[in-house]
Parts: C-alpha cells; structure tokens; sequence
C-alpha cells in the first residue's frame, strides 16, 4: 500500500482549536446559556474524540504490511515508540469520551451562576489531557512525514541490485522495467531509491536500488546504516551483483570484488553477478550485458527470473473462494 495519504497528524493545540471552534458554534443558537454551556462541553469532547480516532485510523497497521516498513521504523524510531504515541492517543480520546457525560452532567446541574466555571473546568481538564499526549502527537506526524515518502515495495518477487555507484544499476531497472521506474526517498541517504516492475507472465517482479549504501567498505558504515542496508536487502529474493570491469565508474575492480564478497556475506539468497559495460571491456569468466546498448539484458532477466518459482509470499494472502 502506500503511505502518501496518511494525513497530517495535527498538533494539540490544533486539536484542541478545532475542538472549541465547533463547541462555540453551540453557543450563540441557544438561549438558555445552561444548555449552552452543556453542549459546548458536549461537542468539545466529542471532537477531541473523534479527532484522535481518526489520527489513529489513518496510520497503517504495520504488521499487516511488507516486512520493509516495520524494519524502517524499527531502524528510526523503534515500533515501541510507534506503538506507544498511538497508544497516548488512543488513551487521550477515551479519556475524552468516559469523561464527557460526566463533565457536561456537572455543567447541567451547576446552579445558574456556577455553570460557566464549570465548563471552564472542563475545558481546562481536555486540554492539559491532550497536552500531556503533545510530544506523542508530534512524533506521529514525524512519522507520517517519512512514511508517506517511502518507496512503495510490495510483497513479490523481488531483485534487489547492488554494486557501486555508475557501474549502470538504474540503468538495468530502466531498462527491464514495464514502465517508468517510480524514484522514492530511503530516509537514511540523500540518495532516492529505484523501484522499477516487470511481469514473467502474469506474476509481477520488483526490481530495487540500493541507493547510498554499498558505494564504500562495510568498514566505514555505522549501525544505522547497517541496519538500512538489511532492511532493503531483507527484501530481497535474488540479488543481482553488477560489475563495471572498464573502470569508467571509477572504482577499480578489485574495489569491487571485495564489496561483492562483502555483500555475499551479508545476504542468504542467491547471488547472479554480471560484468557490465560489456561494449566497452568483457571480464572473461562472468556473465555479460550491456546496459547502454542491451546486449545480454534479457538472458540475465531470464536468469535471475529462473528463481522466481520458489518464491512465496511472506504471508498467504485470503483466497476469495474461501470466503464464499
Ligand atoms: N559504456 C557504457 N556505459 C554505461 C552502460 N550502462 C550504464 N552506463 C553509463 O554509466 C553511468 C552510470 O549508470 P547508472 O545506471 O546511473 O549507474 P548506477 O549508479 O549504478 O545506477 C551512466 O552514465 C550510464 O550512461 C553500459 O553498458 N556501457
Ligand atoms: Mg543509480
């Protein structure tokens, strides 16, 4: 799914702003100023209410999406964090909704000159509750910010593509892809991930970037880049390793073989290494292609596709004519 319409998640004071602008909108209709002041306090709550349920609902469940998105937040924040803002929310909005009879039922029965102190009082309660859930709200929309940036990555069979920088990996994702590849942002590089599609038959294939991350030693990485590394490699089926042996990427090959052993470390699924660039220098004893011309594009498609008939979702999904 993508995360790109998870609206903004509001701050308090716009919760509580919003909440006292419908209120008020009860005033002035009714004479009996009691009456007012009860269903002000009334639709104030209900707000409140409303308003962090729907904050609520808007955030994926993440444990119903691809591995990919758990890790990313697990990597940044910690899903304990996620869970526990959410959980402040939800905590605010029935706090609001337990609390509303009651504080309007003390509002009803207030003497005449009593009852706007004790709608007072019960504003004064609903905003320092939804104060106290102030920073949680914030980093919900923190989130927000990054998830709905986030490249779209389904649960298919996927090639994900390594190799240094220039040695030509979004060049073979254009190149094999169906359409346009999309170009998202991986919150742990400035650089945007590839994400590009091809069909063997009617079976969809995923084919990804990795932007930013292998383009020097696993030496000079530090943990968080490590973890950013595996969450995309985690998503993996097949790795395509891509060599420039001309050099013209300008990392010596030796350069590059170390990486690729490096990576053959990280990674438990197959490795499919190719030499690039065969038009300008061929590596004897490797797979070739050309990525600027496209020889030998399609037999390492087809290699790496070969592949796909183990391949499994990570969940089974509902299969419709079990339901019926
Ligand atoms: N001569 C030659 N150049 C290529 C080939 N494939 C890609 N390039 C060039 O190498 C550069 C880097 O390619 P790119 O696909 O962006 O590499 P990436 O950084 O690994 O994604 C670009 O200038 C391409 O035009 C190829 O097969 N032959
Ligand atoms: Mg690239």
């Amino acid at each position: 799914m993508s995360f790109e319409k998870i609206p903004t998640v509001p701050t308090a004071d716009e919760v509580l702003d919003r909440a006292f602008r419908r209120a008020a909108k009860k005033i002035p209709e009714k004479k009996n100023k009691k009456k007012a002041n009860e269903e002000f306090v009334q639709a104030a709550y209900l707000s409140v209410h409303d308003k962090l349920v729907a904050v609520i609902q808007s955030f994926p469940n993440l444990s119903e999406e691809p591995q990919f998105y758990q890790d990313i937040v697990e990597i940044m924040w910690t899903t304990d964090r996620l869970k526990k803002s959410l959980g402040a929310a939800g905590w605010a909005a029935r706090w609001a909704k337990d609390h509303r009879g009651g504080l309007a039922k003390d509002v009803r029965y207030a003497s005449e000159s009593n009852a706007l102190a004790a709608r007072k009082k019960a504003v004064a309660r609903l905003a320092s509750v939804v104060h106290q859930i102030e920073d949680d709200l914030l980093f919900l929309n923190e989130v927000r910010n990054v998830l709905r940036k986030l490249p779209v990555v389904e649960d298919v069979f996927t090639i994900v593509v390594a190799g240094f920088p220039n040695v030509g990996k979004s060049s073979f994702i254009r190149r094999v892809s169906s359409a346009e590849p999309e170009i998202a942002s991986y919150p742990f590089t400035t650089k945007g991930i590839i994400i590009g599609h091809c069909y063997a038959g009617r079976q969809k294939i995923q084919l990804i970037d990795t932007p930013g991350l292998l383009d020097r030693p696993g030496i000079e990485r530090n943990a968080i880049e490590r973890q950013a590394l595996s969450a995309i490699v985690n998503i993996a089926d097949i790795l395509l390793f891509i060599l420039d042996p001309s050099g013209h990427c300008g990392y010596p090959l030796d350069d590059q073989l170390n990486l690729l052993e490096e990576v053959q470390g990280i990674v438990s699924v197959p490795v499919l290494i190719v030499a690039n660039k065969c038009d300008v220098e061929i590596l004897p004893g490797y797979l070739s292609m050309s990525t600027g011309s496209g020889e030998g594009v399609e037999k390492v498609l087809a290699e790496l596709l070969v592949h796909r008939q183990d391949w499994v979702p990570e969940k089974p999904g509902i299969d419709q004519a079990n339901l019926l």
